[in-house]
């Protein structure tokens, strides 16, 4: 989530996450015979990931590399009123949005282009091998962005925990609880999309309920769907999520 715009609602928790990395470190990818662009084994690349630790679309980046246990450089992006863009940031990203990406001379911005790419060179992959499967994964990724992002983050999460315990409006608790059963239902008709094994759209998910799921009428909503719940309590405490917690999300 972003700085001023919506003013932290601080809770004293200590923060988890990753600290902002100032330097630059390398990661050696292991060799792999994937198109032109594939890292031989100890080529020294560089990765640096622009965004803030609080930044949910910034999580998802960084939880994909850390699942390939790329090791990157997180520098301070942060495009909320009050916050500091490093100089020149509108090369990296032209409409000054976090996270952007750079990976061995390789600039990219907005998050699914970053993630599908990492994910074509950098081992083991997150997109299933099966083609509907993998529109699946693609089709919930898509249903974050386009449906859950906003209610739950924007509707549930930021209300209560950046404006003082503002209420969330009954349309966003409505857009919420719509949402979450329609992606409940992929627990049913296609679970290896997200659930039964970590995905792109894992990641995706992972990031809207993690905000939500950090208020208590964000809460609410999730205990509705029972299924949805026992798979959120497992995912939220794995090691890569406790890793990306900021002190801003419960999980
Ligand atoms: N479509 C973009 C969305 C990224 C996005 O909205 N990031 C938020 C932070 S989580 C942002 O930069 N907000 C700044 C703003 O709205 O001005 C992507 O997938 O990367």
């Amino acid at each position: 989530m972003g700085a001023s715009r919506c003013r932290r609602h601080g809770d004293g928790r200590a923060g988890h996450g990753i600290q902002p990395v100032l330097g630059i470190r390398f990661w050696c990818a292991v060799a792999r015979p994937v198109g032109s662009r594939s890292l031989r084994r100890l080529d020294p690349v560089e990765v640096k990931l622009y965004g803030t630790e609080e930044s949910v679309y910034t999580r998802i980046v960084r939880l994909v590399l850390l699942a390939k246990k790329v090791e990157f450089a997180l520098i301070e992006a942060d495009p909320f009123e009050g916050g500091v863009l490093p100089e020149d940031y509108d090369l990296r990203h032209p409409f000054k949005r976090i996270p952007a990406f750079e990976m061995d001379g390789v600039r990219l911005y907005e998050t699914d282009a970053i993630v599908h790419y990492v994910d074509a060179i950098i081992d083991p992959k997150l997109t299933p091998g099966d083609s509907l499967v993998a529109a699946h994964m693609r089709q919930i990724m898509r249903i974050v962005d386009n449906y859950a992002y906003a209610p739950l983050v924007w509707g549930i999460y930021v209300p209560v925990w950046w404006r003082d315990g503002l209420e969330p409006s009954d349309e966003a608790v409505g857009k919420a609880r719509h949402v979450l059963g329609v992606i409940e239902g992929f627990l049913d008709s296609s679970p290896d999309a997200c659930f039964n094994q970590q995905t792109l759209a894992t990641f995706y998910l992972a990031i809207v309920l993690a905000a939500a799921d950090s208020v208590t009428q964000g809460t609410a909503l999730i205990d509705e769907r029972l299924r949805l719940r026992e798979w959120w309590n497992g995912f939220r405490m794995t090691p890569i999520m406790t890793k990306t917690r900021s002190k801003h999300t419960k999980f």
